[in-house]
């Protein structure tokens, strides 16, 4: 077997899938919170991801500055010190890849594994060094509503449709008092992938929940589920409204549109030298 190092060498297809495979094999191999790192894997993608400024053209996946201060430090990226560990794991015996292609990926492995629809993927980010750490504030404010919201995701190049598609992704995963202030799961499900996030989100009665911590909903019935301020923003406001109750009624269309925004997400700002038919699927059988 040659080494997977030097000059010339360049990864296949092949090389990749043994690395989503590893990182497939670790998810749920834990009593770590509801028993799988998933969840914090794609919240550190979307972190990695998310702090693109079209303007600019500076910020994105390509980079994975979170690596340094002062990114790691930012309050928003509380807690992914987890994540970034465990993948580091996986970058010892894979030391060939990016950090930003093994982040990025990690993501997508997470949600296919949760049962989540496949995500268009592609290598090709490189890292960069700490002068490239985006500044302080360009990730969303939970705290905050619509105006917010739309400010930070229209910086990155979205629109409404795709904002309401991205937050479907808090159907998975927790908030923590320790990381973020906030506590709780959005759904009953917080390991797998699916449009419930929404469906919740209509069919509950939210009240604010009474703790000395930052404003938060909780629902009335069970007093265990959870919601942001900013959530809440896509349900009293009428644009993002009209999708929130597309994509509860129809989970195949939250999947081929929630898919495609985050696809572009992982994307935003990666000068790729292979076109878009370099993107392939990944699947845990090697298929
Ligand atoms: Fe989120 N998110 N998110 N989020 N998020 C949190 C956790 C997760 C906001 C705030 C929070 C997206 C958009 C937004 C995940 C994926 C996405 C937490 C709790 C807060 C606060 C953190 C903690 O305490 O651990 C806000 C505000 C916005 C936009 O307005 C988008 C987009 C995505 C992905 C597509 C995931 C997954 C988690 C769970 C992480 C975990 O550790 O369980």
């Amino acid at each position: 077997k040659k080494p997977k190092t030097g000059k010339g060498w360049i990864p296949s297809f092949k090389d990749y899938q043994d690395v989503y495979n590893d990182i497939a094999a670790i998810l749920e191999d834990n009593d770590y919170d509801d028993g799988s790192y998933a969840p914090v894997l794609v919240r550190l993608g979307w972190h990695a991801s998310g702090t693109y400024d079209k303007e600019t053209k500076t910020g994105g996946s390509n980079g994975a500055t979170m690596r340094f201060e002062p990114e790691a430090g930012h309050g928003a990226n509380a807690g992914l010190v987890v994540a970034r560990d465990i993948l580091e794991k996986i970058r010892q015996k894979h030391p060939w890849i990016t950090y930003s292609d093994l982040w990025t990926l990690a993501a997508v492995c997470a949600i296919q594994e949760m049962g989540g629809p496949i995500i268009p993927w592609r290598p090709g980010r490189t890292d960069k060094d700490v002068a490239a750490c985006t500044p302080d504030g360009r990730l969303p404010d939970a705290s905050k509503e619509h105006k917010h919201i739309r400010e930070i995701f229209y910086r990155m190049g979205f629109n409404d449709q795709e904002i309401v598609a991205l937050l479907g992704a808090h159907a998975i995963g927790r908030c923590h008092p320790d990381r973020s202030g906030f506590d709780g799961p959005w759904t009953f499900s917080p390991t797998y992938f699916t449009n419930s996030f929404y469906k919740i989100l209509l069919e509950t009665k939210w009240i604010y929940k009474k703790w000395k911590g930052p404003v938060q909903f909780v629902d009335q019935e069970s007093g265990s589920l959870m919601m942001l301020p900013t959530d809440m923003a896509l349900v009293k406001d009428k644009e993002f409204r009209k999708h929130v109750e597309r994509y509860a009624a129809d989970e195949k269309t939250f999947f081929d549109e929630f898919a495609a925004a985050f696809g572009k997400l992982l994307e935003l700002g990666v000068p790729f030298e292979k076109d878009e038919s370099f993107r392939f699927k990944r699947t845990t059988d090697d298929e």
